[in-house]
């Protein structure tokens, strides 16, 4: 396996770099690529917001284009304020650190991003203990929380944040229904914690429930989301929550390096993110859907289709002749792109950039090497 390539492993199970390695070369616009939707390149109308945009020094507060997303994304959420970091991992661990004490314990669910896929952040950055919870692919039993609470006692860790991720990546692009949600924020408020919602793809989770995204963000005290992933932007995230919780993780941003300064130019395509992009994302469902459905027909293919419920389509390959790592490099030789997130399972995530047609020749293809 290579090593030195492995920038961004999305699962336990590291092979894709090896696979990409292998990948035969195609020129761009033959290519179908499912492997996130963090691929997205910014729009015409984002790159001419960023030529434009009007900047100023952030880490003193003076960046208009940067103030103006801060304050849009807190009133789309219905939150007091917003803080624009560069990426959805650095919303979640600001977060973190502005929420807890070293030593805390956290709970939250065994698949989530947080705990598997931010390089052991909770632990070096925090010093947090995590508390792992089975939930039904990724969605945890507001039961199940409740009973890992511990009570007062001097040889216990005191739990203070429940983190909940909707939609949720492993889980399969799952979102928690809104009672769940509220259900979780009452355990956790009666016992003094707060909830932190990973809501990388939060537009998604709510275009998914058919609720407004500022009633999903209500049940929790922070809220991280993403811009560059469905929204299209080229970079960021901003995270929201009351003035002062902001103070604090603005005061964790600045630790981590991550104070920005002209970065109204990174803003601007985030404004044109969350002012335009967000409803087209049903079309990024349905075309799940559409490959869902067809994977579902294809022999030695296994999809639970009540898992697909949003972007995010995760696959098993129950073959004898082929794994799932064989399977994504023969797709690659036609210029398909997808993870291997297991021996035996794949992820694909569909996105602005690969339309319908595109999802059709995935089938095709599909059906070809599949026979
Ligand atoms: N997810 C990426 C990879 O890092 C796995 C992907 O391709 O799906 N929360 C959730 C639920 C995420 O899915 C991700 C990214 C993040 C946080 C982190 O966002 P970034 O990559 O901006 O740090």
């Amino acid at each position: 396996m290579s090593t030195s390539r492995n920038r961004e492993g999305t699962g336990i199970h590291t092979s894709w770099f090896e696979e990409e390695r292998l990948m035969p070369p195609t020129s761009s616009d033959q290519v179908v690529d499912l492997r996130s939707d963090t691929v997205t390149k910014p729009t015409p109308e984002m790159r001419r917001a960023m030529a434009e945009a009007e900047v100023g020094d952030d880490v003193f507060g003076e960046d208009p284009t940067v103030n103006r997303l801060e304050a849009l994304a807190a009133e789309r959420l219905g939150k007091e304020a917003g803080l624009f970091v560069v990426s959805g991992t650095m919303g979640n661990q600001v977060s973190v650190l502005a929420q807890t004490q070293r030593g805390d314990e956290i709970i939250l669910e065994e698949g989530s991003h947080v705990f598997n896929f931010e390089v052991a952040a909770l632990v070096v950055l925090s010093a947090v203990q995590p508390r792992t919870l089975r939930g039904r692919y990724g969605i945890l039993d507001p039961e199940d929380v409740r009973r890992a609470l511990r009570g007062p006692n001097i040889h216990l860790p005191r739990n203070t944040l429940v983190v909940v991720e909707s939609s949720h990546n492993r889980g399969g692009g799952t979102v928690y229904p809104p009672e769940t949600l509220r259900a979780i924020r009452c355990i956790a408020t009666a016992h003094g914690m707060a909830v932190h919602l990973d809501g990388a793809r939060l537009f998604n989770a709510g275009l998914a429930t058919g609720t407004p995204v500022r009633e999903l963000a209500a049940q929790a005290d922070s809220v991280t989301f993403c811009l560059s992933k469905g929204l299209g932007a080229p970079v960021g995230s901003v995270v929201v929550g009351t003035r002062a919780f902001i103070d604090r993780a603005r005061r964790a941003r600045k630790m981590l390096g991550g104070g920005m300064r002209q970065a109204g130019i990174l803003a601007a395509a985030g404004l044109v993110a969350l002012e335009t992009m967000v409803d087209r994302l049903r079309e990024d469902h349905e075309n799940a859907r559409v490959l869902a459905e067809g994977l579902a027909a294809l022999p030695g293919i296994v999809v639970d289709l009540a898992r697909v419920q949003t972007n995010i389509v995760i696959f098993n390959v129950e073959r004898r002749d082929l794994d799932a790592p064989g399977l994504i490099l023969k797709l690659a030789e036609q210029g398909i792109k997808a993870l291997s997130i297991s021996q035996d399972s794949i992820r694909m995530v569909t996105h602005k950039d690969v339309e319908r047609g595109g999802i059709l020749r995935v089938l095709e293809a599909l059906r070809t090497i599949l026979g």
